[in-house]
């Protein structure tokens, strides 16, 4: 499962910690040189460090992180809502491609647990103009719906009338104006995930 390069980043990670807890960034060895050649794996072409090298390791990392982020919420492939980033590669998806997709990518399918998750995957579904599937499905009790592990659903936002399948739509799909309709789960819907 863990790549020898990450198991060398990790290991870099460990190494630099007391450094950086010190306050000694300046006393560091270079976080390339530390890596060798290991960064031009982790991403070909780009310099392990950009600028003049004089800014500690951890933040290097974390402007280029931000730099990355950047360049995701510019091409509208990721926001994020409190603590969770959610994404989309703009592809469209019937749920259990959309669940299988998501958790291949480290993440899950998107699900909103509040009102501004929901307004995080709603970016999405206006930008495509595509309706997203999400990570609620219904119980064995007919219109009762709950979260992908079973648990009981802290929020909703049913479009009016909905849910209306009474066992004959499991899915759930989230419409242009954020609202949820409960849906058979063979349509092709937006691809949104949550990490
Ligand atoms: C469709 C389908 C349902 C939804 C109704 C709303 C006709 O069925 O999308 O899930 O509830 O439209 O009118
Ligand atoms: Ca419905």
């Amino acid at each position: 499962m863990m790549s020898p390069l990450f198991h060398k980043i990790l290991g870099a990670v460990f190494f630099l910690l007391p450094y950086c807890s010190q306050g000694k960034p300046a006393a560091l060895p270079s976080f390339s040189r530390f890596l060798g050649e290991a960064y031009k794996k982790f991403l070909p072409g780009f310099p392990a460090l950009a600028g003049n090298g004089k800014e500690d390791p951890v933040s290097q990392l974390e402007h280029r992180i931000s730099r990355l982020e950047g360049v995701l919420h510019l091409e509208k492939m990721i926001t994020t809502a409190g603590g969770k980033i959610f994404a989309t590669n703009g592809k469209k998806a019937d749920f259990h491609a959309t669940v299988k997709e998501c958790q291949e990518a480290g993440g899950s399918i998107a699900t909103p647990t509040n009102p501004s998750e929901n307004d995080a995957i709603l970016y999405f579904v206006k930008s495509y103009n595509t309706y997203a599937y999400l990570g609620i499905k219904e119980s064995l009790i007919p219109s009762k719906f709950q979260f992908l592990d079973g648990t009981k659903l802290s929020y909703t936002n049913w479009h009016s009338k909905e849910p209306s399948g009474k066992g004959e739509e499991e899915c759930v799909e989230m419409y242009t104006d954020g609202t949820w309709n409960d849906k058979r789960c063979n349509q092709n819907r937006l691809i949104v995930c949550q990490f």
